[in-house]
């Protein structure tokens, strides 16, 4: 496996200097950040951001996020003008080296938390989903946003949005997703870019919002949409494990034996009373997921693909964004490439 960090760019209190420092460190998960969605990110743009990470001797492994635009999701007219964008961006990417996708079809809210700074005893702090919590959240009217969402929504703009899913379901949104797939997915196999589609976080509708790529189901459903090693996951253990209903490690074993676990997320999570849940270190002993498994599952099928440390708590007094602070995903990558190497050598 390819150990990597997510890096924000230039506005990132953690540095790519921070980054080379690390053990066992030797790519950079990163995206253009200024471009509006929907529009078509310049090649020269990729090319910038390539070389200043290559200038500090990390390679640009992998794209998270190339955003989906909303009036794709929604399957609205614009959307085929909007699907011809993210080609024209796919393309641009693959011209400047770039060979794997993240992305996510999640309605109008990427992840979701209740809390962003949940203090533990011994004074770290970590993100946190209060189910009850989450019910009394309003999108519309409430003061909510967490770091992850597209801060663009206007009260209005977010009602109107909202309103348009109301004819959305579960299966409309599966349609829509396998129109957006069929057409991008000829070019990212003609210029060779891995697609890696990240899954709802968490795996279940929230605020009324259709949500599907949720479970081992729906990770088989997505498969046969378009059967191709560049229309794979990105397993992200965390997300799949925050119900009690899925067995991450099962949802990791299947895709790795269809060959489709294009890109890795790796972060621990303690599952609390009904679907609550605690984000916690990364080490098997903190948190509802066995580590040792995860990382197991990846050695018995020889994967070299892209790994990162997802979410860490803070620790250490450090401040900056929620999820994305330097030592606890330092912590997390060191330990990770730890369980590699333990079991390469046991095994022999
Ligand atoms: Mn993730």
């Amino acid at each position: 496996m390819e150990m990597t960090f997510r890096w924000y760019g230039e506005d990132d209190p953690v540095t790519l200097e921070n980054i080379r420092q690390i053990p066992t460190m030797r790519g950079i998960v990163s995206a253009i950040y200024d471009v509006p969605v929907g529009e078509v990110w310049p090649r020269e743009r990729i090319k910038q951001l390539k070389e200043t990470i290559e200038a500090n001797g990390l390679k640009l492994s992998v794209i998270e996020s190339v955003p989906v635009h909303e009036d794709i999701k929604l399957g609205r007219d614009t959307r085929d003008q909007l699907i011809d964008n993210y080609i024209e961006t796919i393309r641009n990417l693959a011209a400047e080296g770039v060979n794997v996708v993240c992305y996510n079809f999640m309605p109008v809210f990427d992840w979701t938390r209740t809390d962003l700074a949940y203090r533990y005893e011994d004074g770290s702090t970590a993100l946190i989903f209060d189910e009850e919590v989450s019910k009394k959240m309003d999108p519309i009217n409430g003061e909510l946003s967490l770091p992850g969402w597209d801060s663009s929504y206007t009260k209005e703009s977010m009602k109107a949005v909202m309103d348009a899913y109301a004819d959305v379901d579960e299966e409309k949104l599966w349609e829509n997703l396998a129109y957006f797939i069929k057409r991008v997915m000829p070019v990212a196999e003609e210029v060779k870019v891995k697609m890696a589609i990240h899954p709802d976080d968490p795996p279940y509708s929230i605020f009324g919002l259709p949500r599907i790529i949720t479970n081992k189901a729906a990770v088989e459903r997505f498969l046969d949409l378009y059967d191709s090693e560049y229309n794979g996951v990105t397993l992200c253990v965390g997300s799949y494990a925050s119900t009690p209903d899925n067995d991450p490690i099962e949802i990791l074993r299947y895709a790795l034996e269809r060959q489709r676990v294009n890109f890795m997320h790796a972060r621990n999570i303690k599952l609390e009373e009904g679907k609550s849940f605690k984000e916690t270190a990364h080490p098997s002993e903190y948190g509802s997921i066995d580590m040792f498994e995860v990382v197991k599952a990846l050695h018995d099928h020889n994967w070299n693909g892209p790994i990162r440390p997802d979410h860490g708590r803070m620790i250490w007094g450090e401040t900056g964004r929620p999820g994305y602070g330097l030592y606890d995903r330092a912590l997390g990558a060191t330990y990770l490439s730890g369980l590699w190497e333990a079991i390469d050598k046991i095994k022999g």
